[in-house]
């Protein structure tokens, strides 16, 4: 087989950069190693910036994001018994949608099905070849039987655990940062009417909490944990104790309870790698970078590198030009590097250290009771939190 751009996984970025690609008549086929109900099942991120509304409203699979999304306007950040609203849309004049990545992900292959695009699942023992020639190939087995195809490009949107990034050349020369953090989300699904209209962050002694949510009676709730632990240590009754604990607070507000259908745990990590690309081989999205997801970026992320390639493409493909795609890695670690610093900042911020001194936690009281009382700090937070960079 050939093809003009070889995808390598059907997360978000994979399935817009093919469905961006397709609309400037650019062809691709995207390899995937899970099923379609499974990629479409996966409960993942809730929060889309603004940048990525306006991306997947362009390209036309935006209908239902906005139609079932829900639109925030603020959040709050909770912290000694007091719950204080960040007015996201006043500081910034954009908001967020929460809509879960599970949707996003049934509205791309929609499209690229219905534009018979070629996304093939459950494909197996994916394998690149040639990366660093004109004539680049992918091998891999779908059905039993083995492939290989032939493509212009090799775009690696394969996330942390993919093949594309260990498949990058000159290994040893390669710059990784990473920060793994010493604890982990418990997250919940719970069939119930929401407890708040805004996301709240909470920060408290005993860790961290998240108030989200999926749809007005499903919602997304989150508590700080040991990475190491196992839902199964976790009763509901213990898990709504823990949740109403970090969320004490003076004003009557109570968190709603109901039927928990889903626990999981998450580790957390900041990373990135670098570069982005090398000869005909690109990585995009958590393939190259991970945030602790605190700052709500990750899927953000993924949408803007992948806007990014499908206009190098395109000037590749239109004018005979590579300038931007040369420049891909550069301009993508602009926004990377933000996105982590603000992660980072976020997960510092409203997270209990068990190392930490008394000092260090009265310093992140201070710095959360100096946003909520500057209007300078509480830009600088919604700001980032928006994606207005
Ligand atoms: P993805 O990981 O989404 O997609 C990669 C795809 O490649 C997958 O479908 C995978 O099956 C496929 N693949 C992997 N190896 C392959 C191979 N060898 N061959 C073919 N296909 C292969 N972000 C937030 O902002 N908020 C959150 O709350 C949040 N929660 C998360 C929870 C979990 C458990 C995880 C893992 C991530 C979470 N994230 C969150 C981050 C997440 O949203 C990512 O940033 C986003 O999925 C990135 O999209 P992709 O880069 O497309 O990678
Ligand atoms: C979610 O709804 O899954 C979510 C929302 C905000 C975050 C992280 C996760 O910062």
């Amino acid at each position: 087989m050939r093809t003009q751009i070889a995808i390598i996984g059907a997360g978000p970025a994979g399935l817009l950069l093919s469905h961006l690609l397709h609309l400037e008549g650019i062809e691709s086929v995207v390899l995937e190693a899970r099923s379609r109900t499974d990629i479409e099942s996966t409960i993942r991120a809730g929060v889309l910036e603004q940048g990525t509304m306006d991306i997947l409203t362009q390209a036309g699979v935006g209908e239902r994001m906005r139609s079932e999304g829900a639109l925030h306007h603020g959040i709050e950040l909770a912290f000694d018994g007091a719950r204080h609203r960040i007015d996201l849309s006043e500081l910034t004049g954009k908001a967020i949608t929460v809509y879960p990545q599970h949707e996003v992900i049934k509205d791309l292959v929609a499209a690229r099905l219905a534009a018979k695009g070629s996304v093939l699942f459950e494909v197996a023992d994916v394998e690149l070849h040639d990366t660093q020639t004109l004539r680049p190939r992918v091998s891999y087995r779908h059905g039993g039987e083995a492939y290989t195809l032939e493509a212009d490009f090799i775009i690696g949107c394969d996330g942390y655990h993919g093949v594309a990034r260990p498949a990058m050349p000159a290994q040893e020369l390669r710059k990784n940062f990473q920060r793994i953090y010493p604890f982990g989300w418990f997250g919940i699904l719970v069939e119930s009417a929401p407890s708040s209209e805004e996301l709240i962050y909470a920060q408290h002694d005993r860790g961290y909490a998240l108030v989200s949510t999926r749809t007005p009676t499903v919602q997304r709730l989150y508590f700080q944990c040991d990475p190491s632990d196992h839902v199964d240590n976790w009763s509901d009754d213990r898990i709504w104790a823990e949740l109403h604990a970090r969320l004490e607070n003076h004003d009557g507000w109570k968190l709603k309870e109901g039927h928990i259908f889903q626990k999981n745990i998450i580790g957390m990590r900041s990373f990135v790698s670098t570069p982005m690309q090398a000869g005909r081989l690109f990585l995009a999205g958590d393939a190259a970078h991970i945030v602790p997801p605190t700052g709500a970026k990750g899927l953000n992320l993924a949408v803007s590198d992948v806007q990014l390639l499908a206009r190098g493409l395109e000037q590749f493909y239109r004018q005979g030009s590579e300038e931007r795609l040369n420049g891909y890695s550069d301009a993508a670690l602009k926004r990377i590097w933000r996105a982590e610093y603000f992660s980072w900042t976020m997960t510092r911020l409203l997270h209990t250290f068990a190392d930490a001194t008394p000092f260090e936690r009265e310093m992140q009281r201070a710095e959360l009771a100096n946003i909520v009382n500057s209007r300078a700090m509480a830009t600088a937070l919604a700001e980032n939190y928006v994606g207005a960079f």
